[in-house]
């Protein structure tokens, strides 16, 4: 609905028609965000995007969500319209409330399993990501982590490589994934206190 671009200060709520389809207000390089466009993706639920400059936020974003943060999904055919935050419980009702594809496990003791797996594993993918996104490798200036060849810490990841690869032909994955390197860029605009998020639109 932004086409991609982020909304930052002083831009008008985007002209989003009134055909009752939920709001997703995100932003392009946010994990937590990212969680909740699979979602809607995998199990094919039509949404508007709303993409937002975090460093500069739009006015209205705290009208939407007092925290002003992204993910938030506004359900605009509910009466209020209620906002919902916390990317897992927006991923919990949408799951709930669009059967199609089901994600979580029907059985409620595997569900609760997979939620606490998600729990341990969201502390475990924090490092992960750090080290896969490119900043530890920019850090280190090598090709691998072990230097000009492979070291121990490559092989010891690679598993979770290779089930990376994998997921990157799930068509909801295929459709919003972008490569490390730009999730670097990203980063490293940011740090520079010049964050870039129209980083993936056409004529930014
Ligand atoms: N626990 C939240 C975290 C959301 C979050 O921290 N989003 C970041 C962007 S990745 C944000 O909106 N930051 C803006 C701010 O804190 O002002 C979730 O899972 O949805």
């Amino acid at each position: 609905m932004s086409n991609g671009r982020h909304l930052a200060k002083g831009s008008p709520m985007p002209d989003v028609p009134e055909d009752g389809i939920l709001r997703l207000y995100s932003m392009r390089f946010c994990p937590f965000a990212q969680r909740v466009h699979l979602v809607l993706d995998a199990k094919q639920i039509p949404y508007h995007s709303i993409y937002i400059n975090l460093t500069d936020k739009p006015e209205w974003l705290l009208d939407k969500n007092p925290q002003g943060k992204v993910p938030a999904l506004e359900i605009v055919r509910e009466p209020g319209p209620p906002v919902l935050t916390e990317s897992l419980l927006i991923c919990e009702y949408l799951d709930e409330q669009y059967p199609l594809r089901p994600l979580y496990p029907r059985d409620p003791l595997k569900k609760v399993q997979d939620k606490l797996l998600i729990e341990r594993f969201g502390a475990v993918l924090g490092a992960f990501f750090k080290a896969s996104d490119g900043r530890e490798l920019a850090r280190r200036g090598t090709e691998f982590f072990g230097g000009e060849q492979t070291g121990i810490l490559d092989y010891m990841i690679w598993p979770l490589t290779l089930w990376l690869e994998r997921m990157k032909r799930d068509p909801a994955v295929m459709a919003f994934y972008m490569e490390a390197e730009v999730q670097a860029e990203f980063l490293r605009t940011r740090s520079l206190g010049r964050a870039n998020y129209n980083l993936l639109v056409k004529d930014a």
